[in-house]
């Protein structure tokens, strides 16, 4: 029993993860639909003991479809998000595609969950949901209960990004490079235009005008909309890192009314989706490979900025 689910993308990345996480929550469901591209219509996918085969995206794959979870990049979400609304279905939408359109809410569960209460539905039509960046969900799970406490006035965000958020073949470039430099072969470079193993470089999304790259400014307008507030100053630089999943980042937060240490401290503990990890005897504070394959956001490195008064800063896998 439940709703008919249809996983768009289900051989990517996020497509495999939806799959977990809807297995780890015991989601219920009374059928599931795997879709991706041409490509990959014919695999075999497998969940919860039974073996599907993937069939390829098409306009009528949501005749039936309660809720559909898109994650086949921004063109396919314009595509066939529109087609899965007119079915009837509830999209779930992980690209870019709809995160700016101001009809549509930019939904990060613990974060602002009462964006949802303006969607409608009805009429035999469903409806379409956002999910921001990765950078930015992460962020802001850890920021908003303080911004609610004490409002921030400026972010400053610093990011180590793992392969893992370039998707499963990035992933696989990291993999083959780092085997390749250790036998000391030239690295093969697909996925990236540079070398990953064993290297840092500035994030691979496309440099704009004001010299911020696209990754950045998402952080930025995404912010500003889901916090419903776009005078909070928010700036960020992100960089990819050979890490394989879970990214981390670096927050400075300047607030508007004083906020001290403890108190900041005690307000994460008790957020929802944050685990802190603190220690500073033991210099034990969250890594990319703890927070590999858990749903909270690990924080830690809580502290006072002595650069300046009411100042924090935290980094954040
Ligand atoms: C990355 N966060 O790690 C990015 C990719 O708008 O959803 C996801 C881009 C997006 O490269």
């Amino acid at each position: 029993d439940g709703p008919s689910i249809a996983v768009v993308g289900v051989t990517g990345a996020v497509g495999q993860e939806f799959l977990q996480v809807l297995h780890d929550r015991d989601f219920p469901y009374r059928s599931i639909k795997m879709l991706a591209s041409k490509r990959s219509a014919g695999k075999k996918q497998e969940f919860e003991g039974h073996e599907y085969v993937v069939e390829e995206l098409t306009e009528g794959s949501f005749d039936d479809v309660d809720i559909a979870l898109f994650s086949a990049g921004g063109s396919i979400s314009k595509k066939f998000g529109p087609a899965a609304v007119n079915a009837g279905a509830i999209v779930v939408d992980n690209s870019s595609a709809f995160r700016m359109d101001k009809d549509i809410p930019l939904v990060v569960p613990e974060v602002n969950p009462e964006a949802l209460n303006g969607i409608k539905v009805g009429n035999g039509k469903g409806a379409l949901i956002a999910n921001p960046n990765c950078s930015t969900i992460i962020a802001l799970v850890a920021a908003t209960p303080l911004h609610k406490a004490a409002k921030v006035k400026r972010m400053v965000v610093s990011t180590y990004q793992a392969a893992s958020g370039a998707g499963a073949a990035a992933m696989a470039e990291l993999e083959q490079q780092t085997r390749e430099v250790l036998a000391g072969q030239p690295p093969t470079c697909n996925i990236f235009s540079q070398q990953y193993a064993f290297n840092i470089f500035s994030h691979n999304a496309s440099v704009l005008e004001n010299g911020y790259n696209e990754e950045e400014m998402k952080m930025v307008k995404e912010t500003h909309k889901i916090w419903n507030d776009s005078s909070v100053k928010v700036t960020a630089t992100c960089i990819r890192v050979p890490v394989m999943r879970a990214h981390a980042e670096s927050i400075n937060l300047q607030f508007e009314s004083p906020l001290d240490e403890d108190t900041a401290r005690e307000i994460l503990q008790n957020a929802p989706g944050v685990v802190v990890i603190d220690d500073r005897e033991r210099n034990r504070f969250p890594t990319p490979l703890e927070a590999s394959n858990k749903d909270d956001v690990a924080v830690g490195r809580i502290r006072r900025d002595i650069s300046q008064d009411g100042n924090w800063g935290m980094p954040v896998p």
